[in-house]
């Protein structure tokens, strides 16, 4: 059965979702929605996804949102296919968890602060504040430090194997570097920035970027 994915294939959260569909090798339909004409928003929508975000999927009879919620679905459900990406033992997944949630709750807020306020407002031709995104960004140097610490012993976040944790950092970054030009919150981190090599270059996330551009 083939994934419906609805989204736009440039927003970081059915990024997310896309990553973990290409690490698994599911095969997904990709339906856009246009953010920028306000399509989330359209009462046919909302029946998919009451709050007007996305992603949605669509998997057969079964619809689920949430970005975090959907790649952990397909990464259990499909655990002996592609990937591993939610570990195996009780410990594994539950630093998994545990990394999965910190991004949840202490980096995603931020770095969607930094981009809202630095490059989303703007582009709609409204004036960001500039002030919060600097907060932010000082909020997030922090966050980083504690990264920084945390790959120093070990490669990855949970542990030494690639996972849900690692990817779902994966889209927030890519638009800090490139669109808000903050790499420097990378390179001058040494186990970050290895981190940040490794996981931009695994095959599932250049199929991605290739298929965005
Ligand atoms: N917690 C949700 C957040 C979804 C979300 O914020 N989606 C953004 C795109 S990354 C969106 O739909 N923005 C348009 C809007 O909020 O109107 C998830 O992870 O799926």
């Amino acid at each position: 059965m083939v994934v419906k994915v609805y989204g736009s294939i440039r927003a970081a959260c059915p990024q997310r979702v896309l990553a973990c569909l290409l690490e698994k090798g599911i095969e997904f339909e990709l339906v856009h929605v246009d953010l920028d004409k306000g399509e989330q928003k359209h009462p046919e929508f909302l029946l998919l996804q009451p709050f007007g975000q996305v992603p949605v999927v669509e998997d057969g009879d079964f619809r689920l949102f949430e970005s975090r919620a959907i790649v952990r679905y397909y990464a259990t459900k499909y655990a002996n296919q592609g990937t591993d990406l939610v570990g195996t033992t009780l410990e594994e997944k539950a630093l998994v968890d545990q990394w999965l949630e910190v991004e949840a709750h202490n980096f995603n807020d931020l770095c969607f602060n930094i981009m809202f306020h630095l490059i989303i407002l703007p582009r709609m031709g409204k004036p960001g504040d500039i002030a919060l995104a600097h907060s932010c960004e000082q909020k997030l140097e922090k966050v980083f430090d504690i990264y920084e610490q945390r790959l120093s012993k070990s490669t990855y976040l949970a542990g030494d194997k690639f996972s849900l944790a690692d990817l779902s950092h994966l889209p927030g970054i890519e638009h800090l570097i490139e669109e808000a030009k903050l790499g420097h919150l990378i390179t001058e981190r040494k186990n970050v920035n290895a981190w940040w090599e490794k996981i931009s270059s695994r095959p599932a996330w250049k199929k991605l970027k290739t298929l965005v551009n």
